[in-house]
């Protein structure tokens, strides 16, 4: 598939960059916006090499400032039902991507622009940038699990306020809530983020990817289950060589040559 609406770029080894690219909507969310994202995220997760995607939006102004209204305005209750549950799978593929998925969040954050950004595993803001969930503005709820994702980053009061309210809020704020995890100056939002990225792609590739899924299937489950994943998880690593290198290299008080096996 070619991208029109979305660039996909690996800005160093192991380390995949998506933006998503429709300037003149403020990277409003579109249904062919939505194809090309879900197929690169497939071509992401195809790639056994990839350490690390940052997602972020085109400009100064916008992260994405929600699905594209115009697209919606005129839509039957079939078409609404298809809409969101295409976002849907888009959000849920961003979640279960084997590897970090990181949101550089360069400006508004908005409906279903807030709901990418907590689809994400966890979110770098750029001082300016706004977060928020407008959609009681529109006549609608949240269509993209912002109803679902929210709570569980920053509690049910507290998303049911802006859920309800609509109340923006920036990015210090963000932070103070719990959801985005560090705030910086948006001239160094990118350069930020790939400093993150690198950090993740030193470390053991399986062990990270076997932490990341522990977390995300370990959250749907009771804790008693919840640990028994954790422990098969942990078993599974035993059969790397990965995990005999990382120990040698511990042992052996050199740095660790990890191959991804
Ligand atoms: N959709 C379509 N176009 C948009 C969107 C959007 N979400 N946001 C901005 N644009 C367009 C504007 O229409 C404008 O286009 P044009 O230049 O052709 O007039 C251009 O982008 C620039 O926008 P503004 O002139 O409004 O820029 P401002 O700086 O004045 O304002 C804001 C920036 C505050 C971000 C403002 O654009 C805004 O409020 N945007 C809408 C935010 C919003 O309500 N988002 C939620 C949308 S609903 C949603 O996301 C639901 C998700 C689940 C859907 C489930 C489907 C069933």
């Amino acid at each position: 598939m070619v991208f029109k609406n979305i660039l996909l770029e690996q800005p160093e080894a192991g380390i995949y960059l998506l933006t998503v690219n429709r300037p003149t909507a403020l990277n409003s969310l579109n249904s062919a916006t939505l194809d090309e994202f879900a197929a690169a995220l497939t071509r992401v997760a195809a790639d056994e090499a990839a350490r690390v995607l940052l997602v972020t939006g085109t400009g100064d102004k916008a992260f994405v400032a929600g699905a594209d209204i115009s697209e919606m305005r005129d839509a039957t209750i079939e078409q609404a039902r298809e809409f969101s549950e295409k976002g849907m799978r888009v959000m849920h593929a961003l979640e279960r991507l084997p590897v970090p998925v990181i949101a550089l969040v360069n400006g508004y954050a908005l409906g279903g622009g807030c709901e990418l950004a907590l689809a994400c595993d966890w979110i770098l803001a750029a001082d300016r940038a706004v977060f928020g969930q407008p959609e009681v503005n529109l006549g609608i709820p949240p269509g993209f699990g912002g109803t679902q994702r929210l709570p569980r980053r920053i509690g049910t009061a507290r998303a049911l306020e802006l859920l309800t309210t609509a109340r923006q809020v920036k990015a210090d704020e963000a932070a103070t809530l719990g959801l985005a995890n560090h705030v910086c100056p948006a001239s160094e939002l990118r350069s930020k983020g790939l400093e993150m990225a690198r950090v993740i792609a030193s470390k053991g590739p399986v062990a990270v990817r076997l932490a990341k899924q522990a977390v995300q299937r370990g959250g749907n489950l009771d804790l008693f289950a919840a640990c028994a994943l954790e422990t098969e998880l942990f078993a599974q690593a035993f059969t790397t060589q990965d995990r005999k290198e990382g120990m040698s290299a511990f042992l052996e008080k050199r740095p660790p040559k990890f191959s991804g096996r």
